[in-house]
């Protein structure tokens, strides 16, 4: 092409990101029909662009809706859905919900520096009975956040944290609120809902049934509560206030998360999760580095966990049943190896080696099964390719469970 020519044909500077969302939409949904998919994407796209900019001129006339005021959901009464979000003008920001939501998410991915906070603070030690230790201990045992911790760290959390009884229909948390506790449940269900700007009566997006935790975020990132907690019935919390909280435990899970944060935005599979559902997968990994040559997964092994890559080239060998291990695919950055036999429950099926120094991110098999469901048709999709590559190389599916 002459460069009269190019630069007759400026590109939009939206182009790139519209097709590569697109791309990687079909990547991860791999339609049947291409056609139909892109028609029904680009249709949902626009429609959203319409609701969004409704609504957008729907606050510019009434000032915008605001976020229930001051009161810290400690405990008080079961209250209707709309007292969520009231028309108060004595608020001082007429923010909307979902606007201090969407803030909150580029202060994750920008500004946040753990290394700048010096909020230090003094030791907080709240009496408690040995029944009481033992079942704060046994609570916050699956809770990832606290795994990076060292002994001395724990044991000041233990110390911090106060028990806090909640009765069915109790708000423990309202959506644009401060943030006051971290809370780690010890029994009881509770019920998380959202309202965003498009749908501003508060939607139910999950739930917690007597394990979990909730209430980091505005902790962490010094924003207002994301999410409405409610209790759906009797329960019993340990909450963490939130100067402890920023003592002892900020520095190490944020920087984590954003350790972890590109590598989970660049893995297409992950796409499936909200970007909070990504967060708790970052709590979760650990690293492992490797060096060439060595084995990081062996066929035929029991499964503890699945690697997602984060540098280096993973290679991936199957031994059929002469012994003799032929090589079946490469792996790189943004993908991942060992989720087969989690997905399967049977060992191994392959074994994977690394072609130079590669650093992966490693999650344990409990953090899969309970982070990793959104995820669970994309991979059974993989795996379906897999039975291909090994009929094709094989001639036979042989090593494969029947996992449907
Ligand atoms: P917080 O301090 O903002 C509300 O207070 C808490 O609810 C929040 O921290 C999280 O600990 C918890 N989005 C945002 N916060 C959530 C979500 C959530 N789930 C639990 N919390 N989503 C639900 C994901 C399954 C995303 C909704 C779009």
């Amino acid at each position: 092409m002459s460069r009269d020519a190019a630069s007759r044909y400026e590109i939009p500077g939206q182009l790139q990101q519209l097709l590569l969302d697109f791309t990687v939409s079909c990547l991860v949904e791999r339609p049947a029909d291409l056609v139909d998919f892109a028609a029904d994407y680009f249709a949902q796209l626009r429609q959203r662009r319409q609701e969004q900019t409704t609504v957008q001129q729907q606050n510019q006339q009434t000032g915008g809706l605001v976020a229930g005021s001051a009161a810290h959901g400690n405990g008080h009464g079961p209250e209707s859905d709309d007292s969520m979000l009231t028309d108060e003008s004595d608020e001082p920001s007429p923010e909307s919900l979902a606007n201090r939501f969407n803030r909150r998410k580029s202060v994750f991915a920008e500004s946040y520096d753990p290394e700048g906070d010096d909020d230090e603070g003094e030791k907080v030690v709240h009496p408690k009975s040995d029944q009481q230790r033992h079942r704060l201990a046994e609570a916050v045992k699956n809770i990832f956040i606290f795994r990076s911790l060292d002994p001395d760290q724990v044991q000041d959390v233990l110390d911090a944290m106060f028990e806090k009884t909640v009765d069915s229909g109790d708000y423990v948390i309202r959506q644009g609120d401060d943030g006051d506790n971290f809370y780690v449940i010890d029994s009881g269900a509770f019920h998380i809902y959202v309202a965003t700007e498009t749908e501003p009566t508060k939607r139910l997006v999950g739930q917690y049934e007597g394990s979990g935790s909730f209430g980091e975020l505005a902790l962490m990132y010094n924003m207002p509560r994301a999410a409405t907690v409610q209790a759906m019935s009797h329960g019993s919390l340990w909450a963490m206030d939130r100067t402890t909280f920023r003592r002892i435990i900020l520095k190490t899970a944020c920087k984590k998360r954003k350790m972890y944060e590109t590598l989970l935005e660049t893995v297409p599979m992950l796409r499936a999760l909200t970007s909070y559902e990504r967060m708790n997968v970052a709590d979760a990994l650990n690293p492992r580095t490797f060096e060439d040559g060595e084995c990081i997964i062996r066929q035929g092994d029991a499964a503890d966990g699945m690697y997602f890559i984060e540098t280096g080239t993973v290679r991936i060998a199957v031994a059929g049943e002469n012994e003799i291990e032929v090589e079946v695919s490469r792996v790189t950055k943004g993908g991942y190896v060992g989720e087969l036999a989690l997905v399967t429950h049977r060992p191994r099926a392959a074994s994977a080696y690394c072609v130079g120094p590669v650093r992966l991110a490693f999650l344990d098999v409990q953090a899969f099964e309970r982070l990793m469901g959104p995820c669970m048709n994309i991979m059974k999709r993989n795996i379906d390719d897999y039975e291909d590559q090994l009929i094709r190389i094989f001639g036979s599916r042989f090593n494969m469970s029947d996992f449907r």
